[in-house]
């Protein structure tokens, strides 16, 4: 696929002088693409389909477009299809190239399109850019538009058409519109390649509540999963959404929509019985994490409005001290979202909006929709000031009991707790703690570390669930207090100090098991609640202790996972001896680097079972007869299928399963394509074998790694070492044996817990800087994490259910 990379020569005798500026911006971001899409890692790479996604979610917005579909593929390459009014496709008269092709490499089309074009509002974060942006940062990119009763097709590599945009066929439906969008990110670019899909599902999520009636769908091939967003209630169904593991202490949300000139302020609010406030900030549909002038507009009416009613109903009678703000946002769940004209962001992460009017504006009217709603709803109203006045008689009570703990542990000798060894160096950034399950891997883990910065904390059984917990109580729990006092920081609203904290790598380290995930969880929680600064600055780390143990006369190695495994045993197959094929000598590297390609191979087709048919596509790749060229003769196409139904019919007893094809007109693509059913005893699936597929560059890519074997697919190969001389008829049989062969005379342990490993071992895996990997807690997405604390540790059973049912609770999966 790489040689088919437009050379930069063959471009300039197709277009004019003009593709050299595009040329050389497609190379500036190539060059620093974290000045175009913030960074190369997890996010940066989801942030490339939100790109095209905005696209699509503005041509929806002005009114064009009411279905978006999202599909992630095989190859982790993502397809965007909207039902819009299609990309346009003349020429522009300046550019001299079709507009459609200057979206996708001109980082300043969309601008520019806004003055010409008119509607084309623009939601995103890069202008407009975005097509361009992703473009540069894909290994490949292929448009197709529906317009004019024509299907219009465009394809780039490396951010370079391959050709001009050219109308491939005509369609059925010529009324019909829209733009499919497919790319592929470069793996030259990006550090992470596989998309997640609960991360790609939440922010689809989030843009169907924040724009009302807007559909997404996201379908998943790699694994079938698939759901719609759409959500005709807007910001009280994401309200409701996130305290779905909460008890609320009113029925509906507060819902307040009003808009003032060319200002939208839309909010939704629940209270529930809960001690976190989860208050989430948008301007026009961007998630604002710095906050700014719509959540202090926001903040600063709730308080003046519901004081002024406690004040006015007289609820306040016997509390000490006066109501904060902090006080009435316990347990409250709220969405501010505001719309705006001309977007200002400040702060060091642009995540803050700073437009200052949007403050005023919220105030006023936050303000006057909240007294409204108390005045019609006075039961609603009391039950929020009495969580409010609970809430600031619980801070007076939490005040006295830090006050008594403080002057407790000022008369403790050292101040860190009995059980812990702690390390010898004393600068904060060299030193490490680990919070160990249970006093036997605490104790394993005490010998087998480096003393000078390394700390260790066993833990005796679970910790309290601080999810159900207020501060008070939780200062109560022996485990809780021996943590604080060995992070140092203290714990609470002006009591922690973050200057103060003794190690910046927290290590938890837990066993691979149901409890060890059940403890890590606790302590999460614990981190994420009480101590969320930590997290934020990164210092917060998960142990990953390894899976297998690999052990063979003297060579001993440790595995991480299957994979891992996997991988090593290829690379350690036919060590020794002389391979031999078709009777020509290779190097025993040549030969376990063909066992490896045939993996590879074997593991492309296996991951298309389950929206394909392996089987099939093995044969259709390997056959190499069924290409977009023989789609277009419907004779010979024919014939060819009917071959194929005989040669499967011969096969059935193997294969159990039945095929059958029928050709269809593919007037879109001005050629034919196949209908295939699979029959198996389990059920029927239809497909459809189409000229987009055959010549995406998707299927390229399974076909070169074909290619990789294809040669050596069906030779001899012989083996010849001391234990004596082998033959094999083909490269599977071959492959089989060296897998099995570098299993044969070797140990292979699969630990179950810390437990299992004895001091030496655990330093060497885990604790040594040189080997361990250690894996860093982030908060993605905070309003999520909230939730799926809430979810996992709170009251309501069947939610928490529903997530470890979905999530199969994997202990690696462990960005919350
Ligand atoms: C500008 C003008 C027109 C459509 C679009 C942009 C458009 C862009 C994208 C990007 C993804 N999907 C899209 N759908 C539409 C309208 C041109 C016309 O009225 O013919």
């Amino acid at each position: 696929m790489e040689n088919q990379t437009g050379s930069i020569g063959k471009v300039g005798e197709t277009y004019d002088a003009s593709q050299i500026s595009v040329l050389e911006g497609l190379e500036a971001v190539r060059k620093r693409p974290g000045m175009y899409i913030g960074d190369t890692s997890k996010r940066g790479l989801h942030h490339c389909v939100y790109e095209i996604v905005d696209n699509a979610v503005d041509e929806a917005l002005a009114g064009y477009c009411s279905d978006i579909k999202v599909i992630i593929h095989v190859d982790n390459s993502v397809t965007v299809v909207d039902d819009g009014r299609g990309i346009p496709t003349d020429i522009h008269p300046k550019e001299g190239i079709s507009a459609a092709e200057l979206v996708y490499t001109k980082l300043h089309a969309g601008g520019k399109f806004n003055e010409e074009g008119g509607a084309y509002k623009v939601s995103g974060g890069l202008h407009g850019v975005g097509a361009a942006v992703v473009n540069a940062l894909s290994q490949w990119v292929k448009v197709e538009i529906k317009k004019h009763g024509k299907l219009h097709q465009v394809e780039f590599a490396h951010g370079v058409a391959k050709y001009p945009l050219k109308e491939t066929g005509v369609l059925e439906n010529p009324k019909e519109t829209g733009t499919t969008v497919t790319f592929k990110p470069d793996n030259q670019i990006f550090e992470v390649h596989e998309f997640n899909y609960d991360t790609l599902a939440n922010r689809f999520r989030e843009m169907a509540y924040l724009n009302k009636g807007l559909k997404i769908s996201l379908k998943d091939e790699r694994n079938d999963k698939k759901e719609v967003f759409h959500a005709e209630g807007g910001l009280t169904e994401f309200v409701t959404y996130l305290n779905r593991a909460k008890t609320p202490v009113h029925k509906d949300p507060i819902y307040i929509s009003e808009s003032r000139e060319d200002y939208e302020v839309e909010i939704a609010m629940q209270w529930t019985d809960s001690y976190a406030e989860v208050l989430s900030g948008y301007a026009n549909a961007i998630t604002t994490p710095g906050g700014g002038t719509h959540i202090s507009g926001f903040k600063t009416a709730l308080t003046r409005v519901l004081n002024q009613y406690a004040k006015e109903t007289n609820l306040l009678k016997g509390l000490k001290v006066s109501l904060t703000g902090d006080d009435m946002r316990e347990g409250l769940t709220a969405i501010i979202s505001v719309k705006l004209p001309e977007l200002q962001f400040e702060g060091q992460t642009k995540d803050k909006l700073g437009n200052s009017e949007v403050e005023g504006i919220v105030n006023s009217l936050v303000g006057d929709g909240l007294k409204r709603f108390l005045e019609e709803n006075p039961n609603t109203a009391k039950t929020i000031v009495r969580k409010s006045v609970d809430a600031a008689a619980a801070r007076d009570a939490a005040r006295r009991a830090r006050e008594l703990t403080r002057r407790k542990s000022a008369l403790d000798i050292g101040g860190l707790p009995g059980k812990m060894a702690d390390c010898q160096e004393k600068d904060p950034a060299k030193c490490e703690i680990y919070i160990v399950e249970g006093d036997s891997a605490g104790g394993s883990a005490k010998q087998g570390r480096d003393r000078k910065y390394q700390a260790v904390l066993p833990l005796k059984g679970k910790i309290l669930n601080v999810e159900k917990a207020r501060y008070d109580k939780m200062l109560g729990n022996a485990e809780i207090k021996t943590i604080v006092q060995a992070l140092g920081t203290g714990v609470g609203k002006g009591n922690f100090d973050i200057a103060r904290l003794r190690y910046h790598k927290i290590v938890i380290m837990t066993d691979a098991d149901v409890d060890g995930s059940h403890i890590r969880t606790l302590l999460l929680t614990l981190l994420y609640r009480q101590f969320p600064e930590l997290i934020e600055h990164g210092y917060i780390y998960i142990a990953q202790p390894p899976l297998y143990k690999y052990k063979k006369g003297r060579k001993e190695s440790y595995l991480k996972d299957e994979k891992a495994l996997e991988s090593f045993l290829v690379t350690n197959s036919v060590s020794e001896g002389e391979i031999k094929v078709d009777g020509n000598v290779i190097d025993p590297e040549a030969a376990r680097n063909i066992v490896n390609k045939n993996l590879v191979y074997k593991k492309t087709l296996q991951s298309y079972d389950i929206h394909f048919d392996s089987y099939l596509l093995k044969n259709i790749v390997e056959e190499g007869k069924l290409t977009s060229d023989l789609l277009k003769d419907k004779a010979a196409l024919q014939a060819h299928l009917d071959h194929m139904t005989d040669y499967f019919k011969k096969k059935e007893n193997e294969t159990l399963r039945g095929y059958s094809f029928v050709i269809e007109e593919d007037k879109e693509h001005g050629t034919n394509s196949v209908r295939i059913q699979v029959k198996t005893t389990a059920r029927t699936k239809n497909f459809k074998l189409n000229a987009y597929f055959l010549d995406s560059p998707e299927y390229a890519g399974i076909v070169n790694t074909f290619e990789g074997i294809k040669s050596v697919m069906n030779s001899k190969f012989h083996i010849a070492t001391d234990k004596g001389v082998k033959d094999f008829d083909d490269l599977d049989g071959f492959a089989t044996f060296a897998i099995e062969d570098a299993k044969q005379g070797a140990y292979i342990q699969r630990y179950k817990g810390l437990g299992e490993m004895n001091p030496e071992q655990l330093w060497e895996t885990t604790m040594n800087p040189e080997n361990r990997t250690l894996l860093q807690v982030r908060i993605e997405d905070t309003i999520e994490a909230d939730s799926v604390f809430s979810v996992l540790m709170g009251d309501q059973v069947e939610p928490r259910r529903q997530f470890v049912e979905e999530n199969a609770l994997n202990a690696r999966n462990l960005d919350v």
